[in-house]
Order: C-alpha cells, then sequence, then structure tokens
C-alpha cells in the first residue's frame, strides 16, 4: 500500500515534470579544419561545429525547427534509435516517412520519446549527407536513475573523416570505373569531432562514458592503456555488467561503459582508436591506422606515446544480456530471409542487394501511400517492387534471417525497433562459398535463454545473423546497412508494420504535405505515384537493367585493368582510394575471389570485344548514378549495354 501509492507519486511527477526541449536549427556550410590536417566545407547548426547534444528525459517533447540554408542539397534529420511510437512521421527518412526539406525552405520535427532512455544519436538521412558532419548526440535521461554508480558522465563521439565532401565522393565510388565498389578511404579517425583529443580526469572516480559512433563507414576497435571498460548499456540496453580492455564498435552502434580512475595522478595514459583495416579495400601508406588520444590526469606531465595492445579478442556483444531480462520470442509468424549481395549491374557500377533487389526510392513517400491506398494498404505491391517493401501484420513475431555472400562485414540497423540477437554465425572469410544459415545455423543450435537486444548488429563476412521482434509498433520502417556507401548502393528494405493500425492512430499534418510540395513531389499514390489504380505501377522508379547475359561483373573488371595496365591504352583511370596503390590489382583479385590467370581468359576477351576502346577514350565517365534514387534508366552508358 505504502510503496504503490509513493510508486504512483513518483509517477504522477514524471509525468508532471515532462518537458518539451525547443531547438532553433539553421543548416549551413562553413570552411572548417576539424582534424587538423585539412580545411574543408563542414555542414554547422547556427554556425558550429559539432551539432549540439540534444539532452532530455523519457517522456519529454522535443521540438526542432529545421532551416535548410545549404544552398545546393536537400535535407532531413532521422533520431537513431527512437521508436517514434504512433509518430512514424517523425523517424526523417526521405521518400519512406517524409519528403526532403529543399534548401530555402524549413520544416519543424515534433514528438515525444514515450518508453526509452539511454544513449543515441541523430543525423542526417540524406545521401550520405551527414558524412559531410550533420550529426550529433541524443541522450534521454532516465527517471527512475541510472541503475549503476558513477560519479561523472562524459560523451565521446567516435567517427571516421574525410578531407573530401560526400557529393564527389560518391561520384567516384558510385562509377563503372570503380567496379568492385571499392569505398573511398577516409583520411582520419575522429576523437569527439577532433583529433589527438584529451580527457581530463579527475583521480579515484567512475566514469560513466558513452561512446557513440557516429560516423558513416568503418568500425573501430577502442582500448585505453592500463584502464578498463566495464560495459553496462548497449543501444540504449542496459546490461550486466562486462569487463573488457578491447571494444569493437560499428558505426551507429553505443556502449556505455564505465571507467574507474586511478588515484595517483603523475601519469597521463593514452585513449587509442584504430580502423578496422578489414573494411578499408587498400591502405594508403600515410594513413595513420592506431590514432592515440590522451587520459590527463596531469596536464603539465608528458603526454604518452601510441599504445600498442597484445594479443585481445574484442568483446562480442552477442553474449551481453540485458538487465532487463526478456526471453526469447517464440517462433516467428513471419520469417523474412535475404541474400546480402554486392555485384554489377548493366551499367558497369557496383551495387548492393536483398536478394537481386537493390533498393531504389520511391515515387511517392511509403507513408504517403499508407495514408491514401485505404485497404490496399495492406498488400506490399502498393509500395514498388523495387523497394523491397514487405507488409507485417499486427503484433506477429517477425524473424529476420539475414546471409552475408559478401566477404565485408555490415552493420545492419532497424528503425523503430530494438531486436533480439537470436544467433550470428562465425566468420566465414575462409570459405571459397558464402555459408549461409539454412546450410550451418540448423543443426543443434540452442539459443540463448535471454538474447541481446540492440538496435544495430553486424553479420560476419559470409556468414549470416537471425534477429527476432514483435511488430509491436505500426510504422514505416526502414531496414538497411548503415555504412553509408552502401546504402547509397541499395542495401536497404521497408518494413510497412501494421499500415491499417497507421491509419487509424496516427496523421499527416499540413506541414508534412508542404514538405512534399515544396520538393514538388506527390504525396498520395502508389509507388509509382498513381492514385487511380494502386496495383498499376506503370512508370515506378526501377534500378539498373541487369548485365547482357554473357557479360560478367568478371568483364567489367578486366576490362578496367586492361585500362589500368594500359593494355588498351586507354584513359585516365580513376578508382578513388586506388590511385596510387601498388597492388591495386591484388586487392581486387581477392575481393573477387579471383587469381590473375582467370583475367582475360577467352570469354573476358569476347565481353572486351564488345566494348569499344577507342570508343572508350574519347568518353567521358558515366553520368554518375547518385544513389538508386531517381529513375535509373537512364542515366547509363549504351556501349555497356550490348
Ligand atoms: C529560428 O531562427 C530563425 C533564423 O535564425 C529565425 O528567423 C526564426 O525566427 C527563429 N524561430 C523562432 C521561433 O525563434
Ligand atoms: C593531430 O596530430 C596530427 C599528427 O601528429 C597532426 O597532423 C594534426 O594536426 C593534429 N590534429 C589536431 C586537431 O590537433
Ligand atoms: C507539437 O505537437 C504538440 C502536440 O500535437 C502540439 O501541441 C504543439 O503545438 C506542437 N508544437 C509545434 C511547435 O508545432
Ligand atoms: C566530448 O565533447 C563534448 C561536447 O562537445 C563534451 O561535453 C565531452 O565532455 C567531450 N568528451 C570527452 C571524453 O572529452
Ligand atoms: C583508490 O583509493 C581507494 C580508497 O583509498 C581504494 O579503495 C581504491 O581501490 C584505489 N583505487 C585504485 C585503482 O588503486
Ligand atoms: C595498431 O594497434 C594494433 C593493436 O594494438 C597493433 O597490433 C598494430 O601493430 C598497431 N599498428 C601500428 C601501425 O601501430
Ligand atoms: C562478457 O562477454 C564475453 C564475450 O565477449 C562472454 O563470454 C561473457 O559471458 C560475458 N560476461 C558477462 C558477465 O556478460
Ligand atoms: C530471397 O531469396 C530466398 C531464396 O534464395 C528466398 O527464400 C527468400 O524468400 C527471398 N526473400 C525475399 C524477401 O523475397
Ligand atoms: C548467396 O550464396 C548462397 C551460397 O553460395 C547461394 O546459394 C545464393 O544463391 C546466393 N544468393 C544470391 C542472391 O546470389
Ligand atoms: C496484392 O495485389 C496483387 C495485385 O492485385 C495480387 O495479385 C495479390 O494477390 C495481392 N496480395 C494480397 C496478399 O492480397
Ligand atoms: C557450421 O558451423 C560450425 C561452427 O558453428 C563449423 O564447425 C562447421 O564447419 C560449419 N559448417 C559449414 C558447412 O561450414
Ligand atoms: C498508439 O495509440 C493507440 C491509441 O492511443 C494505442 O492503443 C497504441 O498502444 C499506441 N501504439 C503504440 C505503439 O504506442
Ligand atoms: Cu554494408
Amino acid at each position: 500500500m505504502k510503496l504503490s501509492s509513493c510508486l504512483s507519486a513518483v509517477f504522477m511527477a514524471s509525468v508532471a515534470l515532462a518537458e518539451t526541449h525547443y531547438y532553433n536549427w539553421t543548416a549551413a556550410w562553413s570552411n572548417l579544419n576539424i582534424d587538423g590536417v585539412k580545411e574543408r566545407p563542414v555542414i554547422t547548426c547556427n554556425g558550429e561545429f559539432p551539432w549540439p547534444q540534444i539532452r532530455i528525459k523519457k517522456g519529454d517533447r522535443v521540438v526542432i525547427e529545421l532551416h535548410n540554408d545549404l544552398g545546393d542539397q536537400n535535407t532531413s534529420i532521422h533520431f537513431h534509435g527512437l521508436f517514434q511510437h504512433n509518430q512514424t512521421s517523425q523517424d526523417g527518412v526521405p521518400m519512406l516517412t517524409q519528403c526532403e526539406t529543399p534548401p530555402g525552405y524549413s520544416y519543424t520535427y515534433n514528438f515525444t520519446v514515450d518508453d526509452q532512455v539511454g544513449s543515441y544519436w541523430y543525423h542526417s538521412h540524406s545521401k550520405g549527407q551527414y558524412m559531410d558532419g550533420m550529426r550529433g548526440t541524443f541522450i534521454i535521461d532516465d527517471p527512475d536513475g541510472f541503475p549503476y554508480d558513477y560519479d561523472e558522465e562524459v560523451v565521446l563521439t567516435v567517427s571516421e573523416w574525410y578531407h573530401d565532401l560526400v557529393v564527389p565522393l560518391t561520384s567516384s565510388f558510385l562509377d563503372r570505373y570503380n567496379p568492385t565498389g571499392a569505398e573511398p578511404i577516409p583520411q582520419n579517425l575522429l576523437w569527439n569531432d577532433t583529433m589527438n583529443g584529451t580527457w581530463a580526469v579527475e583521480p579515484g572516480k567512475t566514469y560513466l562514458l558513452r561512446i557513440i559512433n557516429i560516423g558513416g563507414f568503418v568500425s573501430q576497435y577502442l582500448w585505453m592503456e592500463d584502464h578498463e571498460f566495464e560495459v553496462v548499456a548497449v543501444d540504449g540496453i542496459y546490461v550486466e555488467r562486462n569487463i573488457t580492455d578491447y571494444l569493437y564498435i560499428t558505426v551507429a552502434q553505443r556502449y556505455d561503459v564505465l571507467v574507474h580512475t586511478k588515484n595517483d595522478t603523475s601519469t597521463n595514459y593514452a585513449f587509442m582508436q584504430a580502423f578496422d583495416l578489414d573494411m578499408l579495400d587498400t591502405q594508403p601508406d600515410d594513413l595513420i591506422v592506431n590514432a592515440t588520444s590522451f587520459i590527463v590526469y596531469d596536464e603539465s606531465a608528458d603526454m604518452p606515446g601510441a599504445y600498442i595492445l597484445g594479443d585481445a579478442e574484442p568483446l562480442d556483444d552477442f553474449y551481453l544480456v540485458p538487465l532487463e531480462a526478456e526471453e526469447t520470442l517464440p517462433e516467428p509468424d513471419h520469417v523474412i530471409t535475404v541474400d546480402v549481395v554486392m555485384d554489377n549491374l548493366g551499367n558497369g557500377v557496383n551495387y548492393a542487394f536483398f536478394n537481386r533487389t537493390s533498393y531504389t526510392t520511391p515515387k511517392v513517400p511509403a507513408l504517403g501511400t499508407v495514408f491514401s491506398a485505404g485497404d490496399a494498404a495492406t498488400n506490399e505491391t502498393v509500395y514498388g517492387t523495387n523497394t523491397g517493401s514487405i507488409v507485417l501484420e499486427k503484433d506477429e513475431i517477425v524473424e529476420i534471417v539475414l546471409n552475408n555472400n559478401d566477404t565485408g562485414k555490415h552493420p545492419f540497423h532497424l528503425h523503430g525497433h530494438v531486436f533480439q540477437v537470436i544467433e550470428r554465425g562465425p566468420d566465414f572469410t575462409d570459405s571459397a562459398e558464402p555459408v549461409p544459415y539454412s546450410a550451418n545455423g540448423t543443426d543443434g543450435y540452442e539459443e540463448p535463454e535471454y538474447p541481446a537486444r540492440r538496435d544495430t548488429l553486424y553479420v560476419r563476412p559470409q556468414s549470416y545473423f537471425r534477429i527476432r521482434f514483435k511488430a509491436d509498433n505500426p510504422g514505416v520502417w526502414f531496414f538497411h546497412c548503415h555504412i553509408e556507401w552502401h546504402l547509397l548502393q541499395g542495401l536497404a528494405i521497408v518494413m510497412i508494420e501494421d499500415p491499417k493500425g497507421i491509419q487509424e492512430f496516427q496523421t499527416l499534418d499540413d506541414a508534412w504535405y508542404a514538405n512534399c510540395d515544396a520538393m514538388g513531389v506527390q504525396s498520395d499514390g502508389n509507388a509509382a505515384g498513381n492514385t487511380e489504380n494502386y496495383y498499376d505501377l506503370t512508370g515506378q522508379n526501377v534500378q539498373e537493367k541487369e548485365l547482357p547475359a554473357g557479360f560478367t561483373a568478371r568483364g567489367i573488371v578486366a576490362m578496367v585493368f586492361s585500362c589500368v595496365a594500359g593494355v588498351l591504352g586507354c584513359i585516365v583511370i580513376f578508382i578513388y582510394g586506388m590511385a596510387d596503390v601498388p597492388n591495386i590489382e591484388q586487392r581486387v583479385l581477392e575481393d573477387l575471389h579471383m587469381e590473375s590467370k582467370d583475367l582475360l581468359n577467352d570469354d573476358d576477351e569476347d565481353e572486351l570485344d564488345r566494348l569499344d576502346p577507342a570508343a572508350e577514350a574519347d568518353s567521358d565517365k558515366v553520368d554518375n548514378v547518385q544513389e538508386n534514387t531517381s529513375s535509373q534508366g537512364s542515366s547509363s552508358d549504351p556501349k555497356l549495354r550490348h
């Protein structure tokens, strides 16, 4: 009796205290030298960088008036990891939950955070744009207090940094002269948006360090000289303590850790970050692979040099048990099996696929389709055949079985949910073929009793994972690789969760429609913009055509090599990040599981004959396919087509 009235008093108090946090932000370009090496244009907020932290407590409302002063680019903001219960229109995904906001226009985000706490972040969801700086941290305090004791709290972001802008990097990335899809190599790793950073600590204290990878590409290894990470939360989920020397953090993931400082203040220590070099196609000679920052006890004492960790295995997040343990969800009602593939299409560009579909944006935002399609909203056809849209029924148990046919790691993110991590296969890099779940995971595997939960999980090379969630959050939710380059290549599908529930309990306001009008984008109709017959997809955006029969990706690579080697005496070849690397051929061969004798065999020579090198020589680069956003039908080079 006493306890319950006490609890309800606390509850009332926290309701009464719910606040609205108002932010008025203008996004614009400024020239800044972020890493201390090169000045470049950076997207700033009200003229400042880094972008401000959003700090609220559970139950609060956030209102952000966003003004687009970029001049040359559309924009949007997504709040990573937020459930957006009954407000999927606030999820910030262009052409799914809203239209982008064009230069010179404003858009106001307005949402509550009802049921989650912890470390999150926000970022533009427009075409890799956040790698130019448009991202920040988002911390939600727990009205019930943090479950572990600490003295001080500090947020720490990590990310990678490019000296070039996303738009030109994308042009050379999505290009047939980059047939293996080699991602641009970043110039540096940032530690809290700088290099050689310092963290001034006090002795004998316990710090809560909220580590957030706000990068767009590389995973990082983190370690500290003579200090340990005591992991207490991942992606906003409190976990049982796990102490480790060595953390592995993909982009978009968060680890909250406790760090106990020393009593002795005479020495400073290194805080190290390293590239996951497996993710880089090449390693430029001057790349600082292990970056050093400093844990500073005494400013006047010497700063340490790099600290090298001996043999160590990073913490395996699969084993992190949530503090609020939740039993494994029952057998799924709906299993979604998808294979991740990277491959070339008919224009020679390397794309990413789930099965054979490379995500191509619809002509109408999917949420606009939900609201205008009436009963047809439950039929996934209306969302287009090239968006990978899957309709989920209210409250069904969904399992995603993801097979990775690629030789790289990929961090996948599901919007609107945390999912249970049911199984993750080992690294099958050494296997000649990818090992799908169906071939390896079925026999005798025991599911964890209390599985880890998070919103971003990586899959290992040529391996698989299985994740499960309950479809209890009506909305339009993106599921995609969080490596921005791979998203640009089309590595995404869409969950249309309980469309009837969206229609029933959610609304789109006038400002939402006005935002589409400003872009000149239609806000009702099916994926093709058809408002008469929702099952008629004539005119929808589709991915590039497949390579013609007999013309393989290998042929394209052989062709590009020939250019590199000068065999055809052809044009200046530009493969980003490979330009001055001596072993480029070797690297590409490894990527494709080829040996050099495979190049220029008879087949390939036939393929080469299809290309007229003379014509090649005077042609410019293909119009770059700027992401699979608009119809791709017109941008390819006809010479490669027949
Ligand atoms: C937000 O900032 C813009 C530009 O600085 C200004 O024009 C506008 O009046 C501000 N809005 C509010 C509600 O203060
Ligand atoms: C960090 O150190 C590197 C190499 O010593 C230097 O080039 C760079 O300017 C420094 N950056 C900052 C922000 O201090
Ligand atoms: C935000 O939404 C709430 C609830 O619908 C509304 O009362 C408030 O006026 C909105 N604020 C702005 C600035 O639009
Ligand atoms: C990182 O930067 C933020 C603000 O920009 C600051 O509050 C925080 O203390 C910094 N973190 C560390 C570890 O120095
Ligand atoms: C620091 O001193 C406190 C109290 O004197 C002690 O309990 C603690 O173990 C010491 N910490 C370390 C890392 O030696
Ligand atoms: C970077 O650190 C790793 C792990 O501690 C170590 O194995 C490697 O030799 C270091 N590389 C360089 C170039 O210092
Ligand atoms: C900590 O993580 C490791 C895997 O890296 C796992 O084996 C161990 O069971 C975990 N311990 C706890 C207490 O969670
Ligand atoms: C992907 O392909 C597999 C077979 O290769 C099939 O079982 C699965 O249903 C397909 N997934 C989707 C979403 O169509
Ligand atoms: C992925 O690899 C498996 C195993 O080699 C193969 O059976 C499957 O067809 C591949 N999927 C796609 C879409 O190519
Ligand atoms: C969706 O619509 C298509 C085209 O009218 C039809 O063939 C299909 O059976 C429908 N699917 C469902 C689940 O109703
Ligand atoms: C399946 O996985 C196990 C380890 O989990 C491994 O020992 C075995 O060789 C794998 N099977 C195949 C076909 O790769
Ligand atoms: C959405 O709102 C309806 C009506 O208030 C409520 O029943 C439902 O639980 C809400 N859904 C979520 C996911 O919060
Ligand atoms: Cu990826």
